[in-house]
Parts: C-alpha cells; structure tokens; sequence
C-alpha cells in the first residue's frame, strides 16, 4: 500500500559519482521514496528504488517523466561535468549544463499545482581566479569562471536564483567543492594518488607517482558528508539562495600525496608529469561554509584519513581481483 507521507525524491544524473551515494544516503538514511534517472555506476542494491530512463536535453520526456512522478524534491546532478571535456566540446557542455537546466526548470513551470524543492548542484569552480589575497571563499565573493565547465555552473546559479526571484520557485543552489570517496575517476588526485599507490603496493608499478602541481591548496570532503548536505538543503536551504559545500579547510595536494603515501607504508617518488599540470592553476581555495553551518547544522565528520584509506583500499580490491588490469 502507498504511504502517502514518504517523501518520493528524484535523483537526475544518479549514474554519476555523487548520484549512488545520494541514493544510498536518501533511501537508507533519510527512507525517501527514491527514484534514479539511469542506474547507479557502483553496484549498490537496488531494492526500494525504480529507475527512468531520462535525457534531460529531452523536454517532453522530462516533463511526462516528472508530470507522472510528481517528486516532492529534484536533485539536479546530471551534467558534463569533466573540465577537460569542456574545452574540447564547450558547446554540450553549455547544452547539457545550461539548456539541460532550463528546460528541466521549465518542464516543472508547465505542470499545474505542482512546486517541487530543487537541488542545482554547481561547483567550487565557479569561483575561479580569486580576488588578490583572498582564499576563504564566500557565497559572496564574485565568480571568475577559468575554464567552460565553471563557466555553464556559474551560468546554472544565475538561472536557478533567477528562477526562485522570477518564479518563486523553490530552488536552492550548491557550489561543492572537492568531493573524493571509493569509485571516482582517475581524473581527479586523490583517486589517482591512491590508483598509483595501489599498483606500487601490488608490485605492479615501480616506486614512482606522477603528479601535477603539488603546491595548491584544496577543500577536500568525503562525498557522504557532501550528499548530506545535500539532503540538509533540500529540507532546510532558503529559496533562491546558494550554499557553499566543503570542509571549509584546505590542504596542499602534496600534503594529500603524502598521506597516501604513508598510509601505503611504502617509501615512494614522486615525479612531476607535465600533462597533469594545468595552466591557470588557483594557489588556495577553501570554502567559508558558515551560512550552510547556520540554516542546516551541518558540519562534516568523516575524517580525510579515513576516506584516503578507504579509496586507496577499494582501489588495491579493484586490482587484486583482476578487475583492473594493470
Ligand atoms: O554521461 P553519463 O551517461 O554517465 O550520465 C551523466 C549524467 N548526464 C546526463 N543525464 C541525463 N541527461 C543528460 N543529457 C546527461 N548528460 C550527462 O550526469 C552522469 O551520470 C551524471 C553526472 O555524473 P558525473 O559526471 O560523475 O558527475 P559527479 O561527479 O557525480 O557530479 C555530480 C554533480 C555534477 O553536476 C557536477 O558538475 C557537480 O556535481 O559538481
């Protein structure tokens, strides 16, 4: 029998990184009647779930989609979300990530008497190039968008704000900052760090890790506290509003190499690889987290170390099993 108190909420882009733990995290810990665009990529258990097949660059489909659902709160992950796939195709990138966000806004407009919470997830990369002494990073401070990808973000806030003023449609931005946890992609350092040092413990690697610019500082969370920020801000986020999401401290990426390396309890180089080092990279960034502190108690527990051994576990697993041929 339906239970017409569960809150039913759809996940868009669940396939994702991000979008498995927030399945996991609003069907196991929040009991929502949970609803996936796309399986999930990790293998999770799918019981309580159902799952649709939805392009978002679809308008129709999305609109029948959510006109036969009517889910009480949309998480809007779905997104190229690669910046390197963003300068070679900064076009579907603008696609998907601005035009794939107004006709999902849009698509929710046209349905009568139906106002659902929505959840823009953007990025820390919206911020871009800071202004000159500043890396404690506000909701505030102004965007300098570097490259394509934080370009359609930035653009995504606009239209969300624009949206819940215009529209007084209940919507509420993110800007997350860096998210690491088991099943990422090699692209981002800490996965890469651990993939390199699981190959160096398996003896399948010589004692080297390549890597790129060292010195930069980075906001680093686990991508469990981040999904329940997520869940935070649906419940409790302001309309209209833009939260940052980060640990609201930052670390040099040397510093999270070196923590991987002693977790390995291996001694290993380090070589820099010029294809891993971007031009324009930010020296520091760190989120000011205090307005998501404030309107939802948030505060993340998950220690960095324990993240750290838990990918670069997962990631020795994945090699150990053949999964991974190295
Ligand atoms: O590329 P696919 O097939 O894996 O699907 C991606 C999905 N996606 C779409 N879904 C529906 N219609 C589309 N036209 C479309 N284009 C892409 O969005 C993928 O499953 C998901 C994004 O997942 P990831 O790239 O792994 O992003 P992640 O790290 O989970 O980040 C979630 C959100 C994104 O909006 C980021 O820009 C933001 O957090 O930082």
């Amino acid at each position: 029998m339906e239970n017409n108190n569960i809150k039913k909420s759809l996940v868009i882009g669940a396939a994702g990184f991000v979008g498995g733990y927030l399945a996991k995290h609003l069907r196991d810990d929040l009991h929502r009647d949970t609803i996936l665009t796309k399986l999930p990529s990790e293998e999770i258990n799918l019981d309580g779930f159902s799952v649709y097949d939805l392009d978002i660059l679809q308008l129709y489909n999305v609109r029948a989609i959510l006109d036969q659902i009517r889910p009480d709160e949309i998480y809007h992950l779905a997104a190229q979300s690669s910046v390197s796939v963003s300068w070679k195709n900064p076009r579907l990138t603008a696609e998907v990530n601005i035009s794939g966000c107004i006709d999902l806004l849009e698509a929710v407009r046209s349905i009568e008497n139906y106002s659902p919470k929505i959840l823009l997830i953007g990025s820390g990369e919206e911020y871009g190039i800071l202004p000159k002494g500043v890396s404690l990073v506000s909701e505030d401070t102004p965007v300098n968008p570097i490259n394509p990808y934080a370009v359609t973000k930035a653009a995504q806030n606009m239209i969300g704000r624009l949206y819940a003023k215009s529209y007084g449609m209940r919507i509420v931005m993110v800007r997350a900052f860096n998210h690491i946890g088991k099943g990422q992609s090699v692209n981002f350092a800490a996965a890469d760090f651990c993939r390199q040092t699981a190959e160096i413990i398996a003896g399948r690697r010589e004692n080297v890790i390549k890597a790129g610019n060292l010195s930069a500082k980075r906001d680093f969370t686990d991508v469990r506290d981040i999904v329940r920020a997520y869940g935070l801000l649906a419940e409790k986020g302001v309309d209209g509003e833009t939260y940052n999401v980060g640990s609201g401290k930052s670390i040099s990426i040397e510093e999270l190499l070196c923590k991987i390396i002693s977790l390995s309890g291996k001694s290993i180089k380090r070589e820099i690889d010029p294809d891993k080092l971007r031009p324009s990279d930010v020296p520091e960034i760190r989120a000011d987290i205090s307005k998501l502190k404030k309107d939802t108690g948030w505060q993340p527990i998950i220690p960095l170390e324990q993240t750290l051994t838990e990918i670069l576990m997962y990631e020795l697993g994945e090699i150990l099993n053949g999964k991974r041929r190295v």
